[in-house]
């Protein structure tokens, strides 16, 4: 079987660990494109000097050149500016739209049946955009930020109750922008629910909601965490590992079910937009959408939710994208 070819678009932060984590677990061949001269070179040059260490043994290539993506099985798309303390994603729609049309428009001519993985921002609106440019079908084009969300929030779960990581599940729906939606009735430890790990600790229910809330602003608002402290740009090792993650289910066919924002087509009320719900992820790209029961409290978040994503949409149709 012939190897995959992973294209990575964008040789930031994001891109360069991405780089490194296909190749270490021997995922495919790596390109590396970025604008910038002798970036993607230079980092997929340095990758490559480890594989004797790490014992992989795959193809590396950085690139200005769109030639180099031609025929990549998976296109994923970091290109596009971070944010910096007090941003908020919206205030990147601008600059982000321009690279994004320029970034999709490769893509269309180069690698037209790829399957594309997207993960700059203002995320459900850039996946919007590199759809709407491409024309691709939509059960190619996925934006990652439900399972970095997610992973987010399991953490948190994990520090809070004491236990490993590992046996953490949670989720988190809606648009990637402070009003996502972690599902709370839904998180459990190795299927104990979560919220009754927390009663029991705090043996009053009222302290165990509050210490709850707290966990669910904290996802809300850990993107904005990492950037007040790292200051110079966002978060990178989680969003690669995420989206590395997306990716395996796809070149693999694994099926996994994973929170990331597909095309709703009637599902969870809602038509023509991108939003994160739970997909089956497969060789086809989105192979099915999971639709789950939601009390009227968490469907009244995944709506206001839906419509910051529908405002951030409007926004882009206004600046004429
Ligand atoms: P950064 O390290 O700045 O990398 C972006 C790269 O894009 C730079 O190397 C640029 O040179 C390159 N670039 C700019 N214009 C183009 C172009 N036209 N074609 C190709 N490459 C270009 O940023 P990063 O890697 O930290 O973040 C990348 C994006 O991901 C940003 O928009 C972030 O906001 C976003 N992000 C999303 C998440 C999600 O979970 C959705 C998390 C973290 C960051």
């Amino acid at each position: 079987m012939a190897r995959k070819k992973i294209a990575l678009i964008g040789g930031g932060q994001i891109g360069g660990v991405m780089a490194q984590l296909f190749a270490t677990r021997q995922l495919g061949d790596v390109v590396l494109f970025d604008i910038v001269e002798g970036l993607p070179q230079g980092k997929t040059l340095d990758i490559h000097e480890a594989s004797r260490i790490d014992r992989f043994d795959m193809n590396l290539k950085g690139t200005n050149d769109y030639k180099d993506i031609d025929n990549a099985d998976i296109v994923i798309i970091t290109a596009g500016i971070p944010r910096k303390p007090g941003m908020s994603r919206e205030d990147l729609l601008t600059t982000n739209a321009k690279i994004m049309t320029s970034v999709a428009n490769g893509v269309k001519e180069h690698a037209p049946n790829s399957i594309a993985i997207i993960i700059s921002n203002p995320l459900d609106t850039m996946v919007t955009l590199f759809q709407k440019v491409t024309g691709f079908p939509t059960n190619r084009v996925i934006g990652q930020a439900g399972v970095l969300d997610s992973s987010r929030f399991s953490s948190f779960i994990a520090w809070e109750l004491g236990v490993s990581v590992q046996d953490v599940n949670a989720m988190v729906l809606g648009g990637h922008g402070d009003s996502m939606v972690p599902l709370l009735r839904y998180a459990n430890v190795n299927g104990v629910p979560v919220i009754e790990m927390l009663e029991r600790k705090y043996g009053d229910v009222a302290k165990a909601k509050e210490v709850m809330d707290a966990m669910v602003e904290r996802t809300k608002k850990a993107g904005g965490e990492v950037v007040g402290l790292l200051k110079t740009g966002s978060a990178f090792y989680s969003p690669a590992s995420a989206a590395t993650t997306m990716a395996k289910s796809i070149l693999l066919d694994e099926k996994r079910l994973l929170p990331c924002s597909v095309y709703l087509n009637g599902e969870y009320g809602v038509k023509g937009y991108f939003v994160g719900v739970p997909a089956v992820l497969g060789e086809n790209g989105v192979e099915r959408v999971v639709e789950l029961t939601l009390n009227d409290e968490e469907q009244a978040a995944f709506d206001n939710s839906v419509a910051a994503v529908k405002n951030s949409v409007a926004n882009l149709e206004k600046l004429g994208f």
